[in-house]
């Protein structure tokens, strides 16, 4: 019989390449929905056609309870966050519910349904949970590359939430024996990403002004450093973790890191642009607290699980770009749709 995973933030990046993959290793794909008119419902139920939408909320303890019996899970990711850091400063409350809270919600929906107590232990049936933990919880960074052992000095409401989900699938484990692990992914891209994140508003940028929609790019902050990869190599690593032998937390990144200014640069190279022609710094767009330097140590899920990123980041920078400037030319609108897609 095949192996049946729920997915909560599947009409995310991450959900969507997700669902994908594990569709191709032979699973039955649930996801989770939230809303009742959620309009990213729609692309999924056009693009994943094979993936079975169950409704529900990170805010609501009984709706998950409830997916969880409908899909009857082997393997729970969630991937449900409210993930955009500026965000999470306006909302700090509602990210910590989501983001933070959410996570409990999950566990607590998963043991309750495999009947976990805490005297009884697991039971026959392991339902497996991975959390999608974040580099933003090492924020203002101890150590040059971090790994699975670098202490966590979160930098932002969304760091702290994260850190709050990552100690509670650490103490699920723990305390009821559950196959619960973390994944601590750093920054991964692709054409699909949200398009208030720092990768696709450039790449985005970078089409409109190379098809004359528009003449500049406003910025924040171009000296911060993250380690990007592409969200298709990542997913492959949640999957890795749930298949192992043993529960175990892992950080994924490429090992690589580069500034803002050097993804700016690539990206208005691969269309041929200079970009000081064309970007203006806009101090309001900087955070109350930035993050500085991120660039991961992923010698763990090498060695352990046999993990490698396969996109390079020039790769990938070409990639968005290239991608975002089909969609423009076909005039396609960037929120709803997306010609990489399948
Ligand atoms: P994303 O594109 O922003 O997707 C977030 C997902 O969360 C969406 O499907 C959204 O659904 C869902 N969601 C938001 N509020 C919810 C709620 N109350 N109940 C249920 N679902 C809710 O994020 P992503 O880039 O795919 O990232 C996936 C996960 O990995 C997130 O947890 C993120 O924090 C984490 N992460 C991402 C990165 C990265 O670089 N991409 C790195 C480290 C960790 P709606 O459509 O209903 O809004
Ligand atoms: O693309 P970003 O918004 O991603 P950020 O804050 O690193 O968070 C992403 O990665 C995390 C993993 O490390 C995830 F957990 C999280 O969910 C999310 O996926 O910003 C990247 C950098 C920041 O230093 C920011 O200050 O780019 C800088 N930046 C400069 N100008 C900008 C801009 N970021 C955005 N979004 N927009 C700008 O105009």
């Amino acid at each position: 019989m095949a192996r049946r995973a729920l997915i909560t933030g599947i009409t995310g990046q991450d959900g969507s390449y997700l669902a994908e993959h594990l569709l191709r290793e032979g699973y039955e794909v649930w996801g989770l929905v939230r809303g009742q008119a959620n309009p990213r419902v729609p692309r999924v139920r056009r693009l994943l056609q094979d993936v079975r939408l169950v409704r529900g909320d990170l805010l609501d303890q009984g709706s998950l309870i409830s997916a969880v019996e409908k899909a009857q899970p082997d393997e729970v990711y969630n991937l449900g966050a409210i993930s955009f850091v500026p965000m999470s400063w306006e909302q700090a409350e509602l990210t910590g519910e989501v983001t933070g809270m959410g996570v409990l919600r999950v566990l607590e929906a998963i043991r309750v349904c495999s009947g976990i107590t805490a005297s009884r232990g697991s039971s026959a049936r392991q339902i497996r949970f991975y959390q999608a933990s974040s580099s933003e919880m090492f924020g203002q960074v101890r150590e040059t590359p971090q790994t699975e052992r670098t202490p966590f000095h979160p930098r932002s409401p969304y760091g702290v939430a994260k850190a709050y989900g990552h100690f509670l699938t650490q103490n699920y484990r723990e305390s009821y024996g559950m196959f619960a692990v973390s994944g601590i992914l750093f920054n991964h891209e692709s054409p699909r990403r949200g398009a208030e994140f720092v990768t696709r508003k450039v790449s985005l940028g970078v089409a409109r002004i190379k098809l004359g929609l528009a003449s500049e790019l406003r910025l924040g902050n171009l000296e911060a450093r993250r380690d990007w990869g592409f969200a298709g190599d990542f997913v492959r690593a949640m999957h890795l973790m749930l298949s192992a032998a043993e529960p175990e937390d892992y950080v994924i990144g490429t090992g690589r890191t580069h500034s803002v200014r050097e993804l700016v640069e690539a990206a208005f190279g691969a269309a041929g642009l200079d970009w000081e022609r064309h970007v203006v710094c806009d101090s309001s767009l900087h955070r109350p607290a930035e993050v500085d330097l991120l660039c991961a140590d992923p010698k763990k899920a090498r060695t352990q699980l046999g993990w490698e990123p396969t996109v390079s980041f020039e790769d990938l920078v070409a990639m968005m770009v290239e991608a975002d400037l089909r969609l423009l030319a076909d005039g396609r609108d960037p929120e709803q749709d997306n010609p990489s897609w399948p």
